[in-house]
């Protein structure tokens, strides 16, 4: 079968150094990829990982946003759309070696109940955060395990482990994840590869607009009344996890705000007047 044309960022071969010129001059942590990292948590996590010495390779479907994250911290950026196998063929084959693979891709189309279920978005859910993390996370195993000392981070949810009204698009497919993270885990026993899930709650990113279609007043009444985490916060749980000696598996860390207890069980304090 045809291998599809890899990848190319770069817009002028003459000056810019090729991806794989690039992951050569190994950082001292080795080769990281972070999928979904044009924002929130993925983008925080480039972050984290290129400061703790990680040569890092950013995807994401938006590539002038993942630019903008790749830049700054002289990571790799590469086009990746998760739910399609083409796209991650051409990504992987831009990256000869890997010693971290961060699954961050996700997200949340919509909230109804089941009576009213929109089959359309609970596929694509399915499709983008458990298809899409078996389908990346079983490409690069080989080369994950090759380098010795490989890692498979994955980003759940709490809505991995708590149902709630109106979420089991969402929560379905995160339970699968978890399913799919924790079979991961007695599979790889006895390889040099780890694997950790991160389980945060509410964290204030894009998350809610994407899950509302844009609704910003929908969205912002999310974290209306509470300290959410930020994506930094989730972002140095994973660094935190990655750099644990080679002996040491975190095999999961469930991170919420103070103010949330559960998936349901949140507080919420009237806003303070300031007149
Ligand atoms: C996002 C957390 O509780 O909104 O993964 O589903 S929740």
């Amino acid at each position: 079968m045809e291998r599809p044309a890899p990848a190319r960022v770069r817009t002028d071969p003459s000056t810019e150094p090729r991806v794989t010129d690039k992951l050569e001059r190994m950082a001292e942590r080795g080769v990281a990829v972070v999928t979904g990292a044009s924002s929130g948590i993925g983008a925080a996590t480039a972050r984290a990982l290129a400061k703790e010495g990680f040569s890092v390779v950013v995807g994401a479907r938006r590539l002038e946003r993942l630019r903008e994250v790749s830049e700054p911290i002289g990571a790799v950026a590469l086009p990746l759309d998760v739910t399609d196998p083409g796209s991650i063929a051409a990504f992987a084959g831009e990256i000869p070696e890997l010693r971290l693979l961060v699954n961050n891709a996700g997200g949340a189309f919509g909230r109804e109940p089941i009576a009213q279920a929109d089959e359309d978005a609970w596929r694509r859910m399915w499709e983008l955060n458990f298809l899409g993390t078996v389908r990346v996370t079983k490409t690069f195993l080989p080369k994950l395990e090759r380098s010795g000392d490989g890692h498979v981070v994955v980003v759940g949810s709490i809505a991995g482990f708590d149902p709630y009204p109106e979420g089991a698009g969402y929560t379905g497919a995160k339970h699968a994840e978890r399913a799919f993270t924790k079979t991961l885990r007695l599979e790889l026993l006895g390889k040099p590869i780890r694997v950790t899930e991160i389980d945060p709650g509410l964290v204030e990113t894009e998350f809610s607009l994407v899950r509302f279609g844009g609704e910003t007043e929908r969205a912002r009444k999310v974290y209306e009344g509470l300290t959410p985490l930020t994506a930094e916060d989730v972002a140095e749980c994973i660094a935190w996890a990655a750099t644990r000696p080679s002996h040491v598996n975190v095999d999961e860390i469930v991170v919420m705000p103070r103010d949330q207890a559960s998936a349901t069980d949140i507080v919420r304090r009237p806003a303070e007047r300031t007149t």
